[in-house]
């Protein structure tokens, strides 16, 4: 609908946004990372949340724009997000950012990412670039060129909304995935459900073994974020810890974290 062009005038008018979600190593409780999120502060509507718009980026293009935006924001906000985090010789410090199919297939999206890091000095090994499962399955030869050419320049690569997708485990074999996100479906049931428990058990389990590191998603208690560390997960993010927020709000939460 103009809901398109709306979003077409609003990419030149500067309303998208980003949200910066903290990420904490689970057995020190410190800041280590944040996962960019994108929000369309729509003029007339309000809030837009990405689970509306990036469908509809998708199907008319815009995605490439709306992309390209990320990932200059993303990458350009991260000298004021890096010094916030705790740094030691295992944990560096990361910023996830989401990536879509169309985004992804284009041929020259690895040499695109490639120089928004050249242009501010950001280690490519800070930067972890997050695919959900749906994304591969629509296009997995396009896609798989541009994976392999990220992996290669020592971006990290993550499995995003773990278990909630298909074949999952024929992504875990042919891409060069470093890390895995549990996704919250699973994490938020865990104390209330056993299976959800198991499953998250099991994921863990998993990503063990193939010498990746995790990331529980939606963690919204204390106990599941005292029984996600108790069963070996690295990263942990969700309501628990803060809910995503502009850059200013995140700095400022980042002052008063222990
Ligand atoms: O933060 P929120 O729950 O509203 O995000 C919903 C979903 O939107 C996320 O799970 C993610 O998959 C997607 N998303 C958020 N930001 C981006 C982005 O910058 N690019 C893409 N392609 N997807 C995003
Ligand atoms: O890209 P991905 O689908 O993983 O994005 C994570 C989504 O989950 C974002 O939309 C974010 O706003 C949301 N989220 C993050 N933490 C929590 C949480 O603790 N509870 C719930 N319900 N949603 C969360
Ligand atoms: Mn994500
Ligand atoms: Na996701």
């Amino acid at each position: 609908l103009s809901l398109a062009h709306d979003l077409s005038d609003g990419i030149t008018h500067n309303q998208l946004a980003l949200y910066y979600q903290p990420i904490i190593l689970l057995h020190s409780n410190a800041l280590v990372g944040f996962e960019a999120l994108v929000r369309w502060e729509h003029p007339k509507l309000g809030l837009i949340s990405p689970d509306e718009f990036i469908p509809l980026a998708e199907k008319t293009g815009l995605i490439h724009k709306v992309g390209e935006w990320v990932l200059q924001r993303a990458i350009s906000d991260w000298k004021h997000l890096r010094g916030l985090c705790v740094s030691d010789t295992q944990h560096l410090p990361f910023l996830s950012v989401n990536l879509s199919a169309p985004e992804l297939s284009g041929a020259g999206m690895a040499q695109t990412v490639q120089n928004h890091l050249a242009a501010q000095q950001m280690p490519p090994h800070e930067l972890r670039i997050e695919l959900t499962e749906t994304v591969i399955v629509s296009s997995l030869a396009a896609v798989s060129h541009t994976i392999n050419a990220l992996r290669a320049l020592g971006i990290g690569i993550a499995l995003d909304d773990f278990g909630t997708g298909y074949a999952g485990l024929d992504y875990l074999q042919t891409l060069p995935f470093s890390s895995i996100k549990i996704d919250k479906a699973f994490v938020a049931q865990m104390h209330t459900a056993e299976r959800s428990f198991q499953i998250v058990k099991s994921a863990l389990e998993l990503s063990r073994q193939l010498g990746l590191t995790t990331v529980a998603e939606g963690i919204e208690d204390l106990a599941t974020a005292a029984a996600l560390k108790e069963m070996g997960c690295t990263y942990g993010q969700g309501y628990y810890f803060a809910k995503p927020k502009p850059l200013q709000a995140v700095q400022d939460w980042a002052k008063t974290f222990k």
